[in-house]
């Protein structure tokens, strides 16, 4: 389901290594299947500090709706990016190679201090996807069409389950 992709992003991918563009190719795969384009950056809460806090504060007045932030390890990007931003961001927890197994991405990314959500999916590939799904319903609030492409994606998600439990016999 390739459609065409708009010029001006609403949403921005950000992640902290060139390291998770692997795993967030979900991310911005899943978004190109809602037409929907993405504004990709590596940037980190660790190392570009100040380049990070920038985007930031800068995201909104781009036209920038939703953010989605992935990173590994501690893994506090998305919080930084939430702490300077009222707009949404959804924190993809990574499994890193130095880390453990992404538990402790998880920890550091979902668990914010109360005033400053950062709204966590699960560790991966699998929260790579569904960061774009929830960018999409977000999104789909104040958008028809793209909320039509939604329930169409969940009619042929379950039409492909009914059809592998049919196979079955
Ligand atoms: C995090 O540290 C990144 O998001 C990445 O998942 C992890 C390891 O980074 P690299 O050493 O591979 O650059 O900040």
């Amino acid at each position: 389901m390739q459609m065409a992709s708009e010029k001006t992003p609403r949403i921005a991918v950000v992640m902290g290594s060139d390291s998770d563009l692997k795993v967030m190719e979900s991310c911005t795969e899943q978004l190109r299947e809602f037409g929907l384009e993405a504004t990709v950056r590596i940037l980190s809460a660790h190392r570009t500090p100040q380049l990070a806090a920038e985007f930031a504060e800068t995201a909104a007045q781009r036209g920038i709706q939703v953010i989605i932030a992935a990173a590994g390890m501690a893994a506090h990007l998305a919080g930084a990016l939430a702490a300077r931003t009222v707009l949404p961001v959804i924190g993809v927890p990574l499994a890193a190679d130095a880390g453990v197994g992404g538990l402790d991405a998880l920890l550091s990314t979902v668990q914010m201090p109360p005033g400053v959500p950062v709204a966590t999916v699960g560790i991966g590939k699998a929260g790579a996807k569904n960061a774009a799904i929830l960018a999409a319903e977000i999104l789909a609030l104040t958008d028809a069409a793209l909320r039509d492409k939604l329930v169409e994606f969940r009619r042929k998600q379950e039409q492909a389950v009914r059809e592998k439990d049919a196979a079955l016999g």
